[in-house]
């Protein structure tokens, strides 16, 4: 029964990791820091992005420097609009675990409790989740040409409009 157990949460764990990866290179890759063909600045706002439209050329490395002015905690995700969907839950979870606050995020709380849930450590290449008046880089190649968002899944966030075009040409 144990073993039962076992075997089929080994199972659904690889499954979800497969299907996370797969959508990931649908959406491009990190980038290579030695590569980047143009950096782009993004202002982070309570709710909203400034600016909400990028243009990229397929196959382009961008950097993105990140800086949040708002009074509270944003992130800055690239995905597709399902991808962001999904994302909200894991955000839900770090706010149920008093890890993600209004202004704050609670680094040491996430990454003790990223040991036992490993999805509370919210480490993933294509976001960054930035406190008020800090600033962050992401480094993406952009290898399909697919419509992509640019998007804060913190519960409220991308509901009231923060997010915002990644188009692809
Ligand atoms: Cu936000």
């Amino acid at each position: 029964m144990y073993i039962k157990i076992l075997f089929s949460s080994l199972i659904i764990f690889l499954f979800s990791t497969f299907s996370y990866s797969a959508s990931m290179s649908m959406i491009g890759e990190k980038g290579d820091p030695n590569k980047i063909d143009r950096t782009v600045n993004i202002k982070m706002y309570d709710n909203y992005y400034e600016p909400n439209l990028v243009k990229i050329k397929k196959g382009e490395t961008i950097k993105f420097i990140v800086e949040n002015l708002g009074e509270m905690v944003h992130e800055y995700n690239i995905g597709t609009k399902e991808m962001h969907i999904k994302h909200q839950s894991e955000m839900q979870k770090l706010i149920d675990h008093e890890i993600l606050l209004v202004d704050k995020i609670d680094r040491v709380k996430m990454k003790k409790m990223s040991k036992m849930d490993h999805s509370l450590g919210h480490s993933h290449s294509n976001s960054i989740m930035l406190e008020p008046k800090t600033s962050g880089e992401i480094i993406w190649k952009f290898s399909k040409d697919i419509n992509l968002e640019m998007a804060c899944n913190i519960p409220g966030h991308y509901e009231s409009g923060m997010l915002g075009k990644l188009i692809t040409y």
